[in-house]
């Protein structure tokens, strides 16, 4: 882009790659004396191995947000990854912009990762023209705004703030009581799928984004996974995003519910929305999912269990899990609460194991850069706690393989949820279990070259001997749990020799991980 002539100079905005939501208030109505900025920079394409879908899907939706801009009368300079004037750093490019246009002051929108926060905190201090930030306005609360509802109770739980925003933002209300008398109907989502009904046919929008991964290649940028370019199916502007939205609502809501923890091999999705991307990239805002899966409801096209399950998620977790990242960053990251060391097995950047449910899930990763909550909760999550892998390494293998990984919502899902490395400020206990669970949740087990039932010998499934065996190692931490009793008194009721017989079968089981 050639300088452009300002009376005055202009004011520099700066769009993320994740702000891509063009009812934001600044693009109203264009303003002759403001540029936009969009910049593809290696300090972001490489501070995780992302998976080529990621970077591919981020690059095309800021391309078509800058086309989108400039089609209603928007300045806008934007600074593509082999761009020889391109400095690799959202800072260092500023500079050279203020210079370039004789900029007279910077504007930009709070980022939603503490890392980049605090760059751009850091370089407004020392910068020599005006630095402006604002909220980006996409969620129902502000950054702090969690702390400030739960600040005041000892523990904080989700379930606290999910009522909370129910009643503070009139979502799913007759009055001041609850839709249907209960505020949750999680007890009656929990069926395995079992073959009907069908899940809605996969009706995202089709690219051929060839030439931009050839620019990523060329760029030299690393990735991991399938970038699948020439039949790329993640949403990239708006548009496509809310035909995904409406699609969801009317095919896959009203069986949301039922089949929201289901597993089976059959099918990528199930009943799932795949809209954590576009609500990430603030294509979509959280309010016009809610208010369309509540409208679904009210016009009798949904049933409650499933609205308020999928409304939860939104309005509840969503909200939740920022709050937490916020309220413990920058220290959050850092914890490991169980002292876990452990190396992932190499086949998580393969798929390449014998054991069904996680070569399903991980092959399916590095094809899509997408599994559902309970693939990533009770399956990679789950294995990964039970082997004691070290929790950064966790977090980072969700936060580059899937399109959605950003860190305020991988982090808290990841080490808290998941890897229970904060030590139990996320979740109310670790999520862990035997096959057991896996079997009962899906189809996963009958395709295995390991038996579920065992506990012993080579044919066991490794789960089995790994959960017994990470209940006794972390015996004194988890008695202080209220919810973990049960399952120490099953520990115990199994006797000291078969305990003694699980831990040599665990640790063999741990030898040879990576041959699992
Ligand atoms: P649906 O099942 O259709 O749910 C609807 C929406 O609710 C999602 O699109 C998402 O925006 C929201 N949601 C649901 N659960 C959560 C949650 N626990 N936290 C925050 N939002 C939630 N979600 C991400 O967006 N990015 C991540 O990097 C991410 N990493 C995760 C890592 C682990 C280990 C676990 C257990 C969960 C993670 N989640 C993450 C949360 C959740 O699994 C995904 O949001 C969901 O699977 C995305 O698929 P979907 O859009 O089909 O979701
Ligand atoms: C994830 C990502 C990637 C891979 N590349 C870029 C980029 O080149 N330019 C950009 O503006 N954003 C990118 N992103 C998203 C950012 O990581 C995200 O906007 C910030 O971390 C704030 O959440
Ligand atoms: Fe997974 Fe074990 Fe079932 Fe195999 S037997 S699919 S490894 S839970």
């Amino acid at each position: 882009m050639s300088a452009l002539r300002f009376s005055q100079g202009p004011i520099l905005r700066l769009i993320l790659g994740d702000q891509l939501n063009p009812l934001h208030p600044w693009f109203q109505k264009p303003e002759s004396d403001v540029i936009y900025t969009l910049m593809e920079v290696r300090q972001e394409t490489d501070y995780v191995l992302h998976h080529a879908q990621k970077v591919l899907s981020i690059f095309a939706a800021m391309r078509a947000f800058a086309r989108h801009l400039q089609a209603q009368g928007h300045h806008v300079h934007y600074i593509s990854i082999t761009d020889p004037e391109n400095q690799h750093s959202f800072t260092a490019n500023l500079e050279y912009l203020i210079s370039r246009h004789k900029a007279r002051a910077v504007e930009y929108l709070l980022p939603d990762e503490w890392r980049v926060d605090r760059q751009l905190r850091a370089w407004a201090e020392d910068a020599h023209v005006p630095v402006r930030a604002e909220d980006t306005g996409h969620f129902y609360l502000p950054r702090e705004g969690v702390s400030e509802v739960l600040g005041e109770h000892a523990r904080w739980v989700m379930e606290h703030l999910y009522r909370r925003q129910r009643r503070r933002f009139g979502v799913l209300m007759e009055g001041d009581k609850p839709v249907g008398g209960r505020w949750n109907y999680d007890s009656e989502n929990r069926k395995p799928w079992k073959g009907t009904p069908p899940p809605p046919k996969d009706t995202r929008p089709r690219h051929d984004l060839r030439a931009l991964w050839r620019e990523i290649e060329a760029a030299g940028i690393k990735t991991a996974g399938d970038p699948a370019a020439d039949d790329f199916r993640w949403p990239i502007t708006r548009e496509e995003a809310l035909r995904q939205l409406h699609h969801f609502i009317r095919e896959g809501l009203p069986y949301f519910g039922p089949f929201q923890d289901a597993l089976t091999a059959q099918h990528e999705r199930l009943f799932h929305s795949m809209l954590s991307f576009p609500l990430n990239l603030k294509m979509l805002s959280p309010q016009e999912v809610v208010q369309a899966a509540e409208a679904a409801y009210r016009r009798g096209l949904a049933p409650l269990a499933s609205v308020e399950g999928f409304i939860r998620q939104i309005l509840g977790w969503r909200e939740y899990v920022r709050g937490v990242y916020w309220a413990y960053m920058p220290h959050y990251t850092a914890q490991n609460a169980l002292s876990h060391h452990r190396p992932l097995p190499s086949w998580y950047w393969t798929g390449q194991t014998r054991m069904a449910c996680l070569r399903h899930t991980i092959t399916q990763v590095l094809r899509t850069g997408y599994a559902h909550h309970i693939q990533r909760l009770m399956v990679t999550g789950n294995f990964a706690l039970l082997i004691g892998a070290h929790p950064a390494e966790v977090h980072r293998w969700y936060l580059g393989l899937f399109v959605d990984g950003f860190e305020w919502v991988t982090a808290p899902n990841t080490l808290g949820m998941s890897q229970w490395a904060d030590g139990g400020l996320m979740a109310t206990k670790p999520y862990i279990s035997t096959a057991a669970y896996i079997q009962r949740m899906g189809d996963y087990c009958r395709g295995c070259r390991y038996d579920p039932k065992a506990r012993s010998g080579e044919n066991a499934c490794p789960f089995n001997a790994l959960y017994w065996d990470f209940l006794g190692r972390h015996r004194a931490h988890l008695r202080k749990n209220p919810r973990m009793i049960t399952a120490l008194r099953q520990l115990e009721r199994l006797g000291t020799e078969t305990q003694k017989a699980l831990q040599t079968q665990a640790e063999t089981t741990l030898q040879r991980a990576d041959q699992l």
